[in-house]
């Protein structure tokens, strides 16, 4: 029943691990991603440690199971908010858009297994050597900061270069990706896209409806100048974006044309002048669903399909 090396080393029923973005993973998602046997994370994105904090106790009420934080790399928080981590003992950190080499060490002594978010080989073998307990190996397909490779090919390069369970990201929101991923030698799957369009996120409904309408294109990716490319979904932010890419390579206007963008799109509802972050999945979601019935209509697919590969 779809069980791996992932799910002892988490305590986990199911590997699955729910993206930790930004102002949509609060506690109310995560716990109820837990709750449903997955490995539900807080985001914290750009928020000060007491922000987090508090999600941190939330979550701890509502669930006794596992659950995790990822820690948003170029946040000028990070310092205290791998302090108040620790404090905290939370049992999984997630990182994204950077190293977090220095920070892997102490976290050992208490348990806290801590997960990379890694977008090439090299960066795998050097978390590998830090001590890292997993890697997430995200392709270009996942929404917001994004590498250039592919999950299809970043995920069994990593897999043959590292000994440590790798966790594919980026383009998967259904049975089929899961069973391709661990097909690819993943022990797991990381999904945000997919849990965006739950019941229990926070996330405003025009944005969870711009996803369930998006069709196979419409997800593209602004911000390349600046070096932290972004996918989001097609809108007058992303148009007007693009036309500013054009016509200037000056990084910090670059940059500031994207500040406050996603909170706009995600908490306040502008889904036309906001940052609509999301997927190349989106065109594969139709739906709004609970955790609960995403996680066992995802793990009901897959064992179909593992079923019908054993018939080939
Ligand atoms: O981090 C993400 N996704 C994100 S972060 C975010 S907030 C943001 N907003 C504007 C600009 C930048 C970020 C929205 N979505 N996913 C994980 C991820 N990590 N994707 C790519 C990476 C990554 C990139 C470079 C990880 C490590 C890395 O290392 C560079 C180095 O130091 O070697």
């Amino acid at each position: 029943m779809l069980k791996t090396d992932l799910c002892d080393l988490l305590n986990i029923k199911f590997p699955i691990i729910q993206g930790g973005m930004a102002w949509v993973a609060t506690a109310e998602l995560a716990q109820a991603v837990s709750n449903a046997g997955g490995l539900g994370v807080i985001g914290c994105g750009n928020a000060p440690a007491d922000v987090i904090k508090e999600e941190i106790r939330k979550i701890k009420k509502k669930t006794d199971k596992p659950f995790g934080v990822n820690v948003m790399l170029l946040s000028p928080h990070v310092d205290e908010i791998m302090d108040m981590l620790y404090e905290e003992k939370v049992p999984v950190i997630t990182t994204g858009a950077g190293n977090p080499g220095k920070y892997i060490d102490r976290f050992k002594g208490i348990g806290t297994k801590v997960i990379p978010v890694v977008p090439s080989v090299a960066l795998a073998k050097r978390m590998e050597k830090v001590g890292a307990d997993a890697v997430i190996v995200e392709g270009t397909e996942a929404g917001g900061h994004v590498g250039e490779l592919t999950t299809f090919v970043l995920v069994p390069q990593i897999v043959d270069a590292v000994n440590i369970p790798v966790i594919a990201a980026g383009g998967i929101a259904d049975g089929r990706g899961i069973v391709s991923a661990l097909s690819l030698g993943a022990k797991g799957v990381q999904m945000g896209t997919r849990f965006v369009c739950s019941t229990e996120c926070i996330a405003h409904e025009n944005y969870k409806n711009m996803i369930t309408k998006a069709k196979d294109r419409d997800a593209v990716v602004t911000g390349r100048k600046t070096g932290h490319p972004v996918r989001s979904l097609k809108n007058k932010f992303t148009r007007e974006f693009l036309k500013l890419e054009k016509k200037t390579d000056d990084k910090k206007e670059l940059e500031e044309f994207g500040v406050g963008s996603l909170k706009k799109a995600a908490i306040e509802g502008d889904h036309r002048y906001g940052s609509v972050m999301a997927g190349q999945v989106s065109g594969l979601i139709k739906d709004i669903k609970s955790c609960e019935s995403i996680i066992n209509d995802i793990v009901k697919e897959a064992n179909i399909v593992k079923e019908s590969l054993t018939k080939i």
